[in-house]
């Protein structure tokens, strides 16, 4: 037996820990959703959710009332056992076929509507995952970048999902539900984002060490600062000076170009491309903040900061780190 007091304290730690669930400020939350796609997946787990609830409280209010009812008395006989009863063998038979009819007609519409192929309109991205992070590309605008997905608000965005590695899995939660990277095989997710903001996301699917710091941002814009951002996107980078043309060298001395793409300097594919990267807001598939601090962190000693990341330590100079720093991020 748990002693009173804390009897008290853990009741109120459960309740405290029951409560934080319903915090306001949940970025990963399914239940808010802000597209389409995401309200047609919400309604129908509040519709099969109803459903649930309604079998609880029935099957709960019966067993109770049955169980209050036959109780043993003293000097009561035992109740009567019914067997083979028509009326109730047919109930309970035809009561369960209705329930799952409604919800199976609702849950196969909107497989098909989450499945639907995406409109002639819809902005084409497409997103490849690898061992541990997004590249993204927009093919009609000729833009390449990584781990941030930019889209506007009230157009439908259709996302072509691969791999170029293990099995990855897309999942930005406020913005619908998960659709899996698979080698060999193209899939779609579209939807039309409606209210803008910044939606965090992260690989849904276990694909090694670093699976967990394999995170996204999208970032739902009005049209217009959609198209300021892909204008800025599209065109070339300032060239550096100063600092960063040190910077600049560096990055070309220090093997970066065998494995970064940074437009007119280097052509690497085997890490995320850099043309932009000073107008990221994280790095390294979003565990990191894109500041001066964090990203001479990263330059330093890449796998101590993300276990198992794939780009290695370079034994980089603090003189080369500063000089990268001011590089990389010149380039927005
Ligand atoms: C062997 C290949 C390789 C080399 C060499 C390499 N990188 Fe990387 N780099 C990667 C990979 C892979 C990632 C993605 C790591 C992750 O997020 O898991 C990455 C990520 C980065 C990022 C974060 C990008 C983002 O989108 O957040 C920066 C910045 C970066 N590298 C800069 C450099 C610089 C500067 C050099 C040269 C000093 C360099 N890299 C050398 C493979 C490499
Ligand atoms: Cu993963």
């Amino acid at each position: 037996m748990i002693p009173g007091p804390a009897r008290v304290i853990l009741l109120l730690t459960s309740a405290a820990l029951l409560l934080a669930g319903c915090g306001l400020d949940s970025p990963m939350t399914t239940v808010e959703p802000k597209s389409d796609l995401g309200r047609a997946i919400h309604e129908l787990f509040m519709n099969i959710s109803g459903w649930a609830l309604l079998i609880f409280v029935v099957v709960e209010a019966l067993l109770i009332g049955v169980v209050f009812a036959f109780r043993d008395r003293p000097g009561r006989e035992e109740p009567r056992a019914t067997h083979g009863h028509l009326g109730l063998e047919i109930a309970w038979t035809l009561v369960p076929v209705i329930i799952v009819i409604a919800i199976a007609v609702p849950t196969i519409a909107t497989i098909f509507k989450t499945n639907a192929p995406p409109p002639r309109e819809a902005l084409a991205i497409e997103v490849t995952g690898h061992q541990w992070w997004w590249e993204v590309r927009y093919p009609e605008l000729g833009i390449v970048t990584a781990n941030e997905i930019h889209l506007p608000v009230g157009r439908a965005v259709s996302l072509s999902l691969k791999t170029a590695d293990v099995l990855h899995s897309f999942w930005v939660p406020q913005l619908g539900g998960k659709r899996d990277l698979i080698g060999g095989k193209l899939n779609n997710l579209t939807f039309t984002a409606d209210v803008p903001g910044e939606y965090p996301g992260q690989c849904a699917e276990f694909c090694g060490v670093s699976h967990a710091n394999m995170r996204l941002l999208v970032v739902a814009q009005s049209t217009a600062d959609f198209e300021a951002w892909a204008g800025r996107l599209k065109a070339p980078p300032a060239p550096p000076s100063g600092e960063a043309a040190k910077g600049h060298q560096a990055f070309l001395a220090g093997g970066c170009v065998a494995c970064h793409t940074i437009q007119g300097v280097a052509a690497g594919v085997l890490g995320p491309d850099l043309t932009h990267i000073g107008g990221r807001k994280t790095l390294a598939a979003g565990i990191l903040k894109n500041t001066p601090d964090d990203l001479a962190r990263w330059l330093k000693d890449p796998p101590a900061t993300k276990p198992g990341a794939l780009m290695p330590k370079l034994g980089l100079t603090d003189d080369q780190v500063a000089a990268l720093v001011a590089y990389l991020r010149s380039l927005k």
